[in-house]
């Protein structure tokens, strides 16, 4: 089973969208794990994106995602890296596709709405730098064995 970080993003806590982004990734039939609602400190934000640092548009990155709260999560899933950037949709908006979650409410870049982990690796780093393992539960949670 393997584990993704995901967060609704600022943008998404301001339009009122963590509920409909909550039930996408629960209708798809993936398994929450741990979720807090909390404000990202900068140095915590820096080290989430440490991939883009240098680029042109870091400062504004890390701006945007410490602006105000967001809604962090893990969910469990087989493939759920790959199968939840499918849901989410394309980075920029103008190319996220209707049925995902960006194609249905992003309208500008880089105020696409949620993150999540682009790897397996990037995951267990991005799940150790928001929550301690004592927050990630272990429960049953019942999936049909055909599906
Ligand atoms: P994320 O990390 O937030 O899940 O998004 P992603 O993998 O789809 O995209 P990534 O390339 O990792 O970029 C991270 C976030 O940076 C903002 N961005 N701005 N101004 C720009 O050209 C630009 N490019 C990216 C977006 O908010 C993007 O989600
Ligand atoms: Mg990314």
């Amino acid at each position: 089973m393997e584990r993704t970080f995901m967060m609704v993003k600022p943008d998404g806590v301001q339009r009122g969208l963590i509920g409909r982004i909550i039930s996408r990734l629960e209708d798809k039939g993936f398994k929450l794990i741990a979720g807090k609602f909390m404000q990202i400190s900068e140095a915590q934000a820096k080290r989430h994106y440490a991939e883009h640092e240098g680029k042109a548009f870091f400062d504004e990155l890390v701006g945007f995602i410490t602006s105000g709260p967001v809604f962090a999560m893990v969910w469990e899933g087989d493939d759920i890296v790959t199968l939840s950037r499918t849901l989410m949709g394309k980075t920029k908006v103008t190319e996220a596709l209707p049925g995902t979650i960006r194609g249905d409410f992003a309208a500008h870049t880089p105020f696409n709405l949620i993150h999540g982990s682009d790897s397996p690796e990037s995951a267990a780093r991005e799940i150790a730098n928001f929550f301690e393992e004592k927050e990630l539960l272990t429960y049953n949670k019942t999936i049909a064995d055909w599906i």
